[in-house]
């Protein structure tokens, strides 16, 4: 009977309360070489980046049109799990043309640089080789494996990057639990925008070492190889994924203002469990993940939480992946009860390097393998955004470039919302589905030169 009772509690605690999205994709980009992370520049452009993993950073308009090359980058190594690792904008690059990249030395250091974009005279979609300024060089020459590799700004203006642990297996010199290196960490850097050195400070709540008084740049520890990380844009919140050893992956999860000191285990745990615990592994608390599942010739691809305004199925929920079966965890965490309720689903990419997000907040995959990004789409009702200014049945004037079909799922909303002084215009008859929702926001315009007809 106890064991009856333990079976049904299981199945209780891991059925969804939640209705979990079904998602589906949409290739809307081929012909990449080995594209790496999705990113955005926040300068209300909606333009994507691309960087791949050979130094080449592509860029492509809200439409997802081609505009060629922003930046090649050489003298990097780009073998294994090397190579251009990531990029991310400043948070005033609008004003000031600032961003940073991650990336491999040939001498297979850990290397963030920081880049300008053009002069007045030069397109903005093209960014100055000369401009490279070397922001910060973490040794790692031993081994090639495990490097960490996402670099993102948080709310606090300071820019964080995860490095991983050292490489070989097993961290051999147990590098991750040692604070005074800066290998299987969270990093926080206080970056200074000057054309002289240094280009970072130490930003005040990180690590101060044992016999120090000042802080040095790890803000929190603990880590294996944590390839692919974000910030929730809503919550500021942190999520993880964390590459496992022989046994387990894990996602971890951390509250926007608990993210000083955290100690992620490894290597004295793998996951949930005990990997070594011959030295260091005294700390009075570590942060144990929320979600593991067995390594299998696996890799953790830590995703976004969505936060776009397009399916609402999968408003608010995390997604997460594995590299290389496609299995893809949906994951949507309850504040009031802090649990977790995870679904999941496998879907058909290979190489899965990122779940990234448009400036828009849409996600989307980058597979390394086939050069192809796919837009991340849920069941049910969808939203359909009307933009631009003008006609109706133009794509370009709906977000994602989706003209509101004459059939859809019922609690679809149309919104209209044309750029500023500008209107709405529906120049064909128009025939918008059964159970369909209209938003006109604040002060636009609707205008009828052709039937409107609402079944
Ligand atoms: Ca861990």
């Amino acid at each position: 009977m106890k064991k009856v009772f333990s079976i049904l509690l299981f199945l209780l605690s891991s059925s969804s309360i939640f209705a979990q999205p079904t998602v589906s994709l949409n290739s809307v980009i081929t012909g990449l070489t080995q594209p790496i992370q999705i990113v955005h520049a926040g300068d209300g452009s909606n333009r994507m980046f691309i960087p791949q993993k050979g130094g080449i950073i592509k860029v492509f308009n809200k439409n997802l049109a081609a505009l060629g090359t922003f930046l090649t980058i050489t003298g990097i190594s780009t073998g294994g799990e090397q190579g251009l690792l990531s990029m991310c904008f400043h948070p005033q690059y609008k004003t000031n043309g600032f961003f940073f990249v991650f990336y491999t030395t040939l001498t297979g250091d850990l290397e963030v640089a920081r880049y300008k974009i053009g002069s007045t005279n030069d397109s903005t979609n093209l960014a100055r080789p000369s401009s490279k300024k070397i922001v910060i060089t973490v040794p790692h020459s031993t081994f090639s494996n495990h490097n960490g590799g996402t670099l993102r700004f948080g709310k606090d203006g300071y820019l964080y990057l995860s490095t991983g642990d050292g490489g070989s297996g097993g961290d051999p010199f147990n590098y991750a639990q040692n604070n005074s290196v800066l290998l299987g960490k969270m990093l926080r850097l206080n970056v200074n925008t000057s054309e002289t050195p240094p280009f970072y400070t130490i930003p005040p709540g990180n690590l101060v070492l044992p016999g120090n008084t000042a802080p040095n740049e790890v803000l929190a520890y603990g880590l294996r190889n944590p390839f692919r990380w974000n910030f929730d844009r809503l919550t500021g919140d942190m999520w993880i994924g964390d590459v496992g050893q022989n046994a387990f992956e894990e996602f971890n999860h951390c509250l926007k203002d608990s993210l000083a000191g955290v100690n992620y285990g490894w290597r004295c745990y793998e996951g949930n469990s005990n990997y070594n615990l011959t030295s260091g592994c005294n700390a009075p608390k570590y942060k144990f993940p929320f979600l593991t599942y067995p390594t299998l010739g696996s890799s953790a691809i830590g995703g976004t939480v969505y936060r776009g305004e397009t399916f609402f199925s999968m408003k608010g929920y995390y997604l997460g992946a594995d590299f290389f079966s496609g299995q893809l965890f949906k994951v949507k965490y309850d504040s009031l009860t802090k649990t977790y309720d995870t679904s999941s689903q496998t879907i058909p990419v290979g190489g899965i390097a990122d779940i990234g997000e448009s400036e828009d907040g849409e996600l989307y995959i980058p597979s390394l393998y086939t050069g192809t990004v796919f837009r991340v789409q849920a069941n049910g009702p969808v939203q359909y955004t009307f933009t631009g200014n003008g006609n109706w049945t133009n794509p370009n004037n709906w977000s994602n470039n989706t003209v509101p079909p004459s059939t859809s799922v019922s609690g679809s909303i149309i919104v209209i919302r044309p750029i500023t002084g500008g209107e709405c215009i529906v120049n064909v008859p128009v025939t918008i589905a059964t159970g369909t929702k209209i938003v006109i926001e604040n002060n636009k315009i609707l205008r009828m030169s052709a039937n409107l007809a609402i079944q």
